[in-house]
């Protein structure tokens, strides 16, 4: 037994049971160990940004942290902007970095580089294993760091030499952190404010925005008249038939007004106040209203549905609130664009199915064509950093085989992580990939008119579009094992997409969008 078995030990004795890897020389005896610890899973990603989204999608869905296994800085580099997504989603994940061997780093040997630095930014946790001594409570550290509500990144980075020389026993440890309960006085501030008589929001977001944090906020506003709402990007959203509808804030900054106007006061639970994503010319950046009192219930790291449920309690709200009805659109037919696109997804999303939403703008209407179909559950871009959606719907299928996952992926981002497929492809994971085609960074084509930059010429055109050469979605999964065929109509679409949906195991279309 040497240190990486410790390691590897230690992290299932804290309930870590799936390591995402790309390793190098540094983590080989890791990766030698695998072999003697059978219960660890091991998946490997061939790109960073797949193990680091992988990770993030598997801890959205079990709340329990997987292991990353990354190689050095240049290897956590190139996981940094999912790590980024998975810090803004609050997503446990152990973020294991090999380093160099303690005594050869002083040579600066090519590899070598800062890895706290890179890591401190997207991490909550940091810790560089110094002693083999302490190798194993190292990493309890950082699973509990990990779990530590509301969860989060925790870096632990591992000389090689620790895991090749004898570390000592392996730990276990039962971590199950409590989040804070809330004060009464956080809850009588929100019912003196949802009782003013003056128009009121409810906004929603973190684990508030799942069956019970929603059954009671929509208690809340059941009793009160307060309008319901949610962030922008919900790290994972519970919604359908039969579940508290609620409605999402825009990610244009002019949306969020219009559905904040006229609020007086606006009641935090879990999700932080509005703010644009962007500065824009003439646009301000906070998105409350002028005259909005903003009360925060409850935060991060708080228990928001325990708060929720209080304050739902003590406005005498019933015990019941409206749902969301059963209703899905008719099977779309003629030219294949967002709506035929989406109404085909509302007729045909499985009961139980986990949507990882990266459809950018062409993606827009599926939530509306969505809002009646059986009851699933929706995973958001949290941090803006694209490529998120192929690695998170490959963790989200690896945490849960017997659901079908449904990834909405714009064309664009797609290209950044389009790897995730390989791993889908030699995992079995039962996702369907619909890639929508528009050849196009569009939303940044509107941005660009948004921010007041001089109308495009050819040069800015080109930068924006991805059309030239026409990337051929169907050749390149071929290539990583995954079946795919190409829609160009909606009746195609729907056809494809439910044959897809019915067949276990990985699939895609690409939806070739007018
Ligand atoms: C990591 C990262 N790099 C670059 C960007 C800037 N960016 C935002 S949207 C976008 C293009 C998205 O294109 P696509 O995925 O095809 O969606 P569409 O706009 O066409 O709907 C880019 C490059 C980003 N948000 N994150
Ligand atoms: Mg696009």
């Amino acid at each position: 037994m040497n240190g990486a078995h410790t390691l590897i030990r230690t992290l299932l004795g804290c309930g870590v049971e799936l390591c995402v890897t790309n390793p190098g020389t540094s983590e080989m005896h890791f990766v030698a160990a695998l072999d003697d610890v059978p219960e660890m899973r091991a998946v490997l990603g061939l790109f960073e940004g797949v193990v680091t989204g992988a990770a993030d999608g598997y801890g959205r869905m079990t709340r329990r942290p997987a292991a990353t296994l990354l190689h050095l800085g240049p290897g956590l580099g190139n996981g940094i902007a999912n790590l980024h997504n998975a810090r803004r989603a609050r997503t446990p994940v152990v973020n294991v970095v090999g380093d160099h061997a303690t005594h050869h780093l002083h040579l600066d040997p090519p590899l070598t580089t800062d890895i706290e630095s890179l890591a401190r930014p997207v991490s909550r946790w940091v810790r560089a294993c110094s002693a083999p001594g302490s190798l194993a409570a190292d990493t309890v550290a950082a699973v509990e760091a990990a779990l530590g509500p509301p969860g989060g990144v925790a870096t632990l980075v591992v000389p090689a030499d620790l895991t090749w020389g004898e570390a000592g026993e392996a730990m276990s440890a039962r971590l199950a952190p409590a989040p804070a309960p809330v004060g009464d006085d956080a809850v009588q501030g929100a019912v003196k404010a949802l009782r003013s008589g003056e128009p009121a929001a409810v906004l929603t977001g973190g684990d508030a925005v799942q069956r019970r944090g929603l059954v009671a906020a929509a208690r809340v506003a059941a009793a009160t008249g307060a309008r319901l709402l949610a962030e922008t990007f919900p790290a994972r959203l519970e919604r359908g038939a039969g579940l508290p509808a609620v409605e999402r804030l825009g990610y244009l900054a002019e949306f969020t007004l219009a559905q904040l106007a006229g609020m007086r006061h606006l009641v935090l639970a879990g999700a932080a106040a509005p703010v644009s994503f962007f500065a824009y010319p003439g646009v301000p950046g906070v998105l409350v209203p002028e005259g909005c009192e903003v009360h925060v219930l409850a935060g991060e790291g708080d228990d928001v549905p325990g708060a929720l449920e209080a304050l739902a309690d003590a406005v005498g709200a019933p015990a019941r609130p409206p749902v969301a009805g059963a209703t899905r659109p008719d099977r779309p037919a003629g030219a294949l664009d967002a709506q035929t696109l989406a109404a085909a997804v509302g007729a045909l999303l499985p009961e139980g199915a986990i949507v990882s939403d990266e459809g950018n703008t062409a993606g827009i209407v599926v939530p509306a064509m969505t809002a009646g179909a059986p009851p699933h559950d929706w995973l958001c871009l949290t941090g803006g950093a694209i490529g998120q959606g192929m690695p998170v719907a490959t963790g989200a299928a690896l945490a849960c085989p017997d659901r079908k996952v449904l990834n909405l992926q714009a064309d664009g981002s797609a290209m950044y992580t389009l790897q995730s497929l390989w791993t889908q492809a030699r995992e079995g994971c039962d996702v369907t990939t619909v890639i929508l085609n528009n050849g196009s960074y569009a939303i940044l084509e509107l941005e660009l008119s948004r921010v007041g930059a001089a109308p495009p010429g050819p040069r800015a055109r080109g930068m924006l579009d991805i059309g030239r050469p026409a990337l051929d979605f169907v050749a390149l999964a071929a290539g990583m094992g995954v079946p795919a065929t190409r829609a160009t109509t909606a009746e195609e679409f729907t056809d494809q997409l439910g044959r897809a949906l019915a067949a276990p195991g990985p699939a895609l279309v690409e939806a070739v969008l007018h």
